[in-house]
């Protein structure tokens, strides 16, 4: 009984996109496995491609960067995966899991460290902070579009 009402006690949520890159290179498989295997919950998933105003809204901290115009082209350029994932210490875990933003300082075993060379070409995008990730998933998704739910094995990932 425990271990049922540890099940039900609201976690941790980050918000994780697929780039363009990563859709166009056929990467989605292999980077939501990476998530599913670590043990995370996936509790909302879409393909769109982003309005120039949310790409903007989304990188807002970077708008006086020089690279902000081209990094606003390219995540509105093609379909990305916009993903909720759930669970305790996602955030920090998800950003462990993605590794480095410069690719090829990123870790071997990391995603980008695996699958990216160039920093503009990155594949993935993951939350750097509760707060960020709040901000992030009111952003690209409506409470709607969040399921909650209790997977069968979750006793087999979460001790009571
Ligand atoms: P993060 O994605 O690891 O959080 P940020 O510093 O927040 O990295 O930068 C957001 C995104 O902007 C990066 O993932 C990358 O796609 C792009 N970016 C960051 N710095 C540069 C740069 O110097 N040149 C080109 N693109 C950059
Ligand atoms: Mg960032």
């Amino acid at each position: 009984m425990a271990t049922l009402v540890k099940t039900f006690m609201p976690t941790e949520r980050t918000f994780i996109a697929i780039k363009p890159d990563g859709v166009q290179r056929g990467l989605i498989g292999e980077i939501l496995g990476r998530f599913e295997r670590k043990g995370f919950k996936l509790i909302g998933l879409k393909q769109l491609i982003p309005s120039r105003d949310l790409a903007e809204q989304h990188y807002g901290v970077h708008r006086d960067r020089p690279f902000f115009k081209g990094l606003v082209d390219f995540i509105t350029s093609g379909p990305v995966i916009a993903m909720v994932w759930e669970g305790d210490g996602v955030v920090a875990s998800a950003r462990r899991l993605i590794g480095a933003t410069k690719p090829l300082e990123s870790e071997p075993g990391t995603i980008r460290g695996d699958l990216a060379v160039n920093i503009g070409r990155n594949v993935i995008h993951g939350s750097d902070g509760l707060e960020t990730a709040n901000f992030e998933i009111n952003l690209w998704f409506e409470s709607t579009e969040l399921n909650d739910w209790h997977p069968a094995d979750q006793i087999w990932r979460v001790e009571d």
